[in-house]
């Protein structure tokens, strides 16, 4: 099988207005009716490393362009303005626009240590102190009616446990919106886990949710210690598709794919054992946060083509491309 970088990446990078200058990485995107819709998540610093959420628009999927000067999610919107909001995951179901979020509710400061993940700091920042530790992601869905003008509808995990990962299905199944996440703090006996996995759960309004079902927890070595949803699953002809990573003991960033069920996306019916990407060019072993990252947080099907969107290093945006049915049959292998 074979994923194709494509020739102009990285295709997003950071620059102005200075809200971006520093970061851009770990998008959303959507087509919509030839137009193609990419959520950033962008820092104008590293210190404080403060993230929001902000919209580009394409035509071909490749050439990028602001398409608004301010960003349109930001922890002001949240009555919390040192709030950083990450990685937004984005469908539409029966017209609405539905955007994921993690949010860490106050300020940190990004050291880099070119070796794997940064120190990130807190210290210098208020609100920490009402949290368990440091650093913890609650995480949210935004709603729209038009591709940009998100409100915060809902949080989808407590504020006191470590939640991120959270993508939606593109479609109710059987009348129900479907969830994944990964809370790192469901693990032990009385979860069925010795490691933080994927869990899926159901709900009719977004609001009551059914009991979270364990769908899959890292097998192999470099999947490391815990796994997370990468992008929201697109549909295929042999299952939902589902991209996520893993990171192993040197913080390197992987993607593994696997096949749920259509009907019953709780099973897992196929997985590819080892990784599909993994950093390999310079913009993905290089960056100004973190080296050795891949990230896809968005994945769409164009021609019978998979387009996958990832942030590099936490720094920039890429594209690979690989035929549906082509990476289908990988997994199935
Ligand atoms: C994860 C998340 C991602 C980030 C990655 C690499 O824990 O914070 O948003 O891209 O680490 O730093």
């Amino acid at each position: 099988m074979l994923i194709r970088r494509c020739e102009e990446n990285p295709i997003v990078v950071p620059g102005r207005p200075k809200w971006r200058r520093v970061a851009t990485f770990n998008p959303g995107v959507i087509l919509e009716g030839g137009t193609f819709y990419m959520y950033e998540r962008c820092a104008g610093s590293l210190r404080p490393f403060k993230t929001s959420i902000g919209i580009l628009k394409s035509t071909d999927g490749v050439h990028f362009e602001l398409a608004s000067q301010e960003p349109i999610l930001t922890g002001d919107m949240f009555n919390l303005p040192g709030a950083s909001i990450e990685d937004a995951r984005v469908v539409r179901i029966d017209g609405t626009y539905y955007l994921s979020y993690a949010l860490q509710p106050h300020e940190f400061d990004c050291w880099p240590s070119g070796t794997g993940v940064p120190d990130y700091q807190t210290y210098r920042y208020e609100g920490w102190h009402d949290y368990p530790r440091p650093m913890i992601t609650q995480s949210g869905i935004a709603v729209s009616k038009d591709p940009v003008h998100f409100e915060h509808l809902c949080f989808t995990s407590p504020r006191e446990i470590d939640d991120r990962d959270h993508a939606l299905f593109p479609e109710k199944i059987n009348g129900e919106f479907v969830l994944l996440r990964r809370p790192m703090e469901w693990v032990g006996e009385k979860f069925g886990t010795q490691q933080p996995g994927i869990w899926i759960a159901t709900s009719p309004d977004l609001k009551s949710w059914s009991e979270p079902k364990l769908l899959a927890v890292a097998e192999n070595d470099w999947e490391g210690g815990k796994i997370g949803a990468a992008a929201s699953p697109v549909r295929t002809d042999e299952g939902w598709l589902l991209l996520y990573h893993g990171v192993d003991g040197t913080s390197t960033y992987r993607v593994g794919a696997m096949l749920l069920d259509l009907e019953k996306p709780t099973s897992v019916l196929a997985r590819t054992s080892d990784f599909i990407m993994e950093p390999e060019e310079y913009y993905e072993r290089f960056g100004l946060v973190i080296p050795n990252v891949v990230f896809p947080t968005a994945v769409v099907v164009k021609d019978d083509e998979l387009l996958i969107y990832y942030g590099c290093c936490d720094t920039s945006i890429a594209l690979a491309t690989v035929g549906v049915d082509e990476l289908v049959a990988h997994i199935k292998k």
